[in-house]
């Protein structure tokens, strides 16, 4: 079994060759995925997160930190989307126009695609009329929206009302999520569901499509 504390100081410390040959041998040693996430990668993204608070850390720093941590979701990837289920619904999903943080997002589309949901990733940076065409023309009846930023905020509300003037925002249920956005701010712009982590996006993309 390797040493997985290896895995937390990799991504803390931006080394993705070290992430990667980690993520590697943990998966050879039947680690489970979700738990070399949550229990590893996050916890050093927070740890990341706190050193840029305290100007420990610089945007270098948690550009590499992103970059070791995206080298190992994409092994992580695949094997969470293969315990999916029957395909529940199409969910359309990208961060909101002038925020580029993405690493959330993708563990919210990984485990959406684990959860049997299809999922059209848009990426990040993403403009209202995107999700607009996502919802027209390829038919995705969920909206997820994801924020890391204060000040990208408001471009939820932006996409909510945009959705609103296309005629589109009644066939579609709208989630929304990232560290600053609160269930009550949810609720104010006028989005169908909040959580704050991963897993629990699926259940909540999972009780719009099956309400009862
Ligand atoms: C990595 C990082 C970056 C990387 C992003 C790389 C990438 N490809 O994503 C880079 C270096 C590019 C970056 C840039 C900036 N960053 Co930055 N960044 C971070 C950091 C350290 C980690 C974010 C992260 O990935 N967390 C790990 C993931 C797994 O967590 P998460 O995103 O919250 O997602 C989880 C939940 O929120 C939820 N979720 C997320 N999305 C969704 C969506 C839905 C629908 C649902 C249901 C749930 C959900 O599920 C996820 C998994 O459980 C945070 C600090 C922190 N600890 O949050 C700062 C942070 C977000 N950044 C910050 C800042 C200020 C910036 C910059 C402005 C810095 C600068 N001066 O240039 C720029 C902005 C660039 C831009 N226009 O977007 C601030 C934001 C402050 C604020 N309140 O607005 C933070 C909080 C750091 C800080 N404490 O000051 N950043």
């Amino acid at each position: 079994m390797p040493d997985l504390q290896k895995l937390y100081d990799a991504v803390l410390e931006g080394d993705q060759k070290t992430a990667v040959a980690v993520t590697q041998e943990a998966l050879a040693a039947g680690c489970a995925p979700m738990e070399l996430i949550t229990k590893y990668m996050v916890p050093a993204m927070d740890e990341v997160g706190r050193r840029f608070e305290c100007e420990e850390y610089f945007v270098p720093e948690l550009l590499l930190s992103a970059r070791a941590m995206k080298g190992s979701l994409v092994l992580l990837r695949p094997l969470l989307a293969e315990s999916g289920v029957q395909p529940a619904g199409r969910v359309a999903i990208g961060t909101v126009k002038g925020d580029l943080h993405d690493i959330g997002k993708n563990l919210v589309a990984s485990l959406l695609e684990g959860g049997g949901f299809e999922v059209i990733d848009l990426g990040a940076d993403v403009a209202p009329e995107k999700f607009i065409s996502a919802v027209k023309e390829r038919g995705a009846n969920i909206v997820a929206l994801s924020a890391l930023l204060t000040v990208t905020m408001p471009a939820m509300r932006t996409t909510i009302d945009a959705l609103k003037q296309a005629g589109v925002r009644d066939q579609v249920k709208v989630m929304v999520g990232g560290a600053p956005v609160t269930p009550q701010f949810a609720t104010e712009i006028g989005a169908d569901g909040y959580s704050d982590n991963a897993s629990a996006a699926v259940g909540l993309a999972r009780s719009f499509v099956r309400p009862e």
